[in-house]
């Protein structure tokens, strides 16, 4: 057994596949939660599993839920890691408006109910964990202050972003009660080829692909004037990473320091293969929130200093990444760029009759 033994809760969602990888890459043993589930959830992360019967197998899953306890020491108890990961989350802002009690019990007590157990492991055993809470750029909320940084205010929108205060707030207070090597990172938002498609960005260039392959007209949106602080997946599980890697333990923005609207990421993506958005783009009132977050940037000047962080894609280069993986999956690259949308249909069909 390897002595670098990582334990993640979350790992079947997009930032969880991206941290595994990296993990993995960087010798450590991983171990995920997963939820049981009538249909299998475990696509983002099919390509490094591999049968635990093997001796190379260095992937591990275990079934569990963060609104479990018993479970939840179970597990850490078993598995004995050295650094946890609370990716676990219902993480979709809008849906905690409908499942309120769900998202706090998960973001909000799940996170103390991990807590407490390492708490107790680390009391019996004496051996140190190192917990990252994954928190987010949400708890800022109707900003104070523009750009965000470790000591902005919080003023959350949403269920979802309550809970992630809470989360917040109890991690430190267990890193000052208890001693325990506990960090909040407060990542603003991160997308990829792999963000669920209910999120706006992956919902805008999976939207797009399939127009561009005839096979949808429409598509329906809501507040398009909201502006976030977009940055790359994969950079930002590095960033969860270094920071379990410093000497203290310490909590950390992490962002582009760069904002930008719905409308500027649909002038982008449609821009691509030489679409007018408006044309293909209704708006649809059930995608607004009871509460918005209208403006988001962040302020990463204490993780570029202190964690040698830095992004590595800008907006532009992020939006045709995606628009990219999304045409790639629907047979459309690299054939439909700079081409009429009734060039690109021709094209497909040549593309795939090959
Ligand atoms: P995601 O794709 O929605 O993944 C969420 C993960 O949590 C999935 O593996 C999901 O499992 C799991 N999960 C949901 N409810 C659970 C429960 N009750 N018990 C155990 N696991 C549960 O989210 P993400 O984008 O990777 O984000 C990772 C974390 O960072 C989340 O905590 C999110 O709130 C936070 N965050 C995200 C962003 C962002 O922009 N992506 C920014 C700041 C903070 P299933 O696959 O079974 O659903
Ligand atoms: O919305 C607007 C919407 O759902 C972004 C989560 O990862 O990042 C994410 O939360 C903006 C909002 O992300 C649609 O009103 C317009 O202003 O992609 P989103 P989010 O709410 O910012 C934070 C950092 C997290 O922590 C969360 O876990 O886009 N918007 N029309 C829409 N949003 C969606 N989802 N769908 C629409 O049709």
């Amino acid at each position: 057994m390897t002595s670098k033994r990582a334990l993640v809760t979350g790992i079947t969602g997009q930032d969880g596949s991206y941290l595994s990888e990296y993990l993995l890459e960087n010798g450590y043993e991983v171990h995920g939660i997963i939820r049981r589930t009538s249909t299998f959830n475990t696509d983002r992360i099919d390509h490094i599993y591999e049968d635990p019967h093997n001796q190379t197998a260095r992937l591990f899953l275990h079934y569990g839920d963060l609104t479990d306890g018993t479970t939840l020491r179970r597990i850490l108890e078993e598995v004995q890691p050295v650094e946890i990961y609370n990716l676990g989350a219902q993480s979709h802002v809008r849906v905690s408006f409908d499942s309120p009690e769900y998202t706090v019990d998960a973001v909000g007590m799940g996170t103390l109910r991990l807590l407490e157990a390492i708490r107790d492991y680390q009391y019996r055993t004496g051996i140190q964990v190192r917990f990252y809470q994954a928190g987010s750029s949400e708890m800022f909320g109707k900003v104070v202050e523009v750009p965000q940084k470790e000591t902005t205010p919080f003023y959350p929108r949403s269920p979802y972003a309550c809970a992630k205060v809470y989360a917040h707030w109890q991690t430190i207070n267990y890193r000052e009660s208890y001693g325990l090597f506990a960090c909040n990172g407060i990542l603003f938002n991160h997308e990829s080829p792999r963000r669920g498609q209910t999120f706006v960005t992956r919902k805008i260039t999976h939207a797009l692909a399939r127009i561009v392959a005839g096979q949808q007209k429409k598509l329906y949106l809501g507040n398009l004037d909201a502006k976030r602080d977009w940055g790359y997946a994969k950079d930002y599980v590095k960033a969860m990473w270094l920071i379990l890697q410093q000497d203290e333990p310490d909590d950390y923005v992490i962002a582009t320091g760069e904002t930008h609207s719905i409308r500027e990421f649909l002038d982008i993506a449609f821009g691509y293969v030489n679409l007018d958005w408006q044309d293909y783009v209704k708006f649809d009132e059930r995608y607004l929130r009871p509460a918005e977050v209208d403006l988001l940037i962040g302020d990463p000047a204490k993780a570029r200093q202190k964690l040698g962080w830095e992004p590595s894609i800008d907006f532009r280069g992020l939006v045709h990444l995606m628009v990219e993986a999304d045409l790639k999956a629907l047979g459309l690259l690299p054939l439909a760029r700079n081409l009429a949308i009734e060039d690109i249909a021709t094209v497909r069909l040549a593309a795939t009759a090959q």
